[in-house]
């Protein structure tokens, strides 16, 4: 990996360096033939600029190397969870339960909706720290609060159709939410250490991006009960498959 982009900045400020000159020359040469022509003059003046194009370019390369080579150290983990039905896909987290680093919540906040009586999405996971707006999309009036520790035991209130209210979750767990006037209404958020799960779609596939080399233990969700431990390594170049059972 790094001696391919090793090459390819060598090439590609081959190539710049190549440009460059060619531009330059026609510049020159179009300023000789007609020096007061305001488009050759400022195209000669840009010229004169470019001339400390060379280390910026040569700096940038270098950037790019450096990011590149971080991300390179990160995978992606796939694999499938097994669904009962068809209903149970969006019931389903898969995450990794630990894993080291700093990770800062989302400045986009994932919304819960509420949408003809249901809690939408069923399963809302975040990474903690993060704060979700709660809208009302029923013309009626709902309610939410949840009992929960991990949620503070909060009250949201009872709000109209347009409203919208937002909690911050600052504590691990699983954050059930209900709503006091409609008894079946039911949701749930699950407050993550770090930002490696995945809600996997219709045909049970689920894929977690970007998920640095390590051993970590995967767990899945499902409807207030979690799986067993599953151990998993990633390996840098290699993508890691786990399925669930
Ligand atoms: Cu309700």
């Amino acid at each position: 990996m790094i001696t391919q982009i090793f090459q390819m900045d060598f090439w590609s400020g081959l190539r710049v360096d190549m440009m460059e000159k060619q531009h330059n020359k026609s510049c020159s040469i179009a300023f000789a033939a007609a020096p007061e022509n305001p488009v050759c003059k400022s195209s000669y003046q840009g010229c004169g600029d470019e001339r400390k194009y060379p280390w910026l370019v040569y700096m940038a390369s270098f950037a790019v190397l450096f990011i590149l080579s971080a991300v390179s150290y990160a995978e992606t983990v796939r694999g499938t969870v097994k669904l009962k039905t068809e209903e149970d896909a969006g019931k389903v987290v898969v995450y990794i339960e630990k894993a080291d680093g700093v990770f800062i919540p989302p400045e986009k906040r994932p919304i819960m909706d509420q949408i003809d009586l249901i809690f939408v999405p069923y399963v809302l996971p975040v990474l903690i720290g993060t704060t979700v707006d709660f809208h009302n999309s029923d013309d009626v009036l709902n309610n939410i609060f949840t009992p929960s520790w991990a949620g503070y035991k909060f009250n949201l209130g009872t709000y109209p159709k347009g409203v919208v209210r937002s909690f911050t979750f600052n504590r691990l767990g699983e954050v059930v939410l209900l709503c006091n006037i409609h008894p079946d209404m039911e949701g749930y958020i699950l407050v993550l250490q770090n930002p490696y799960f995945a809600v996997p779609d219709k045909r049970g596939e689920y894929r977690i991006n970007n998920v640095p080399s390590g051993t970590y233990n995967m767990k899945m969700w499902y409807k207030k009960k979690i799986s067993p431990v599953y151990t998993i390594t990633v390996e840098k170049g290699v993508e890691a498959l786990l399925d669930f059972k």
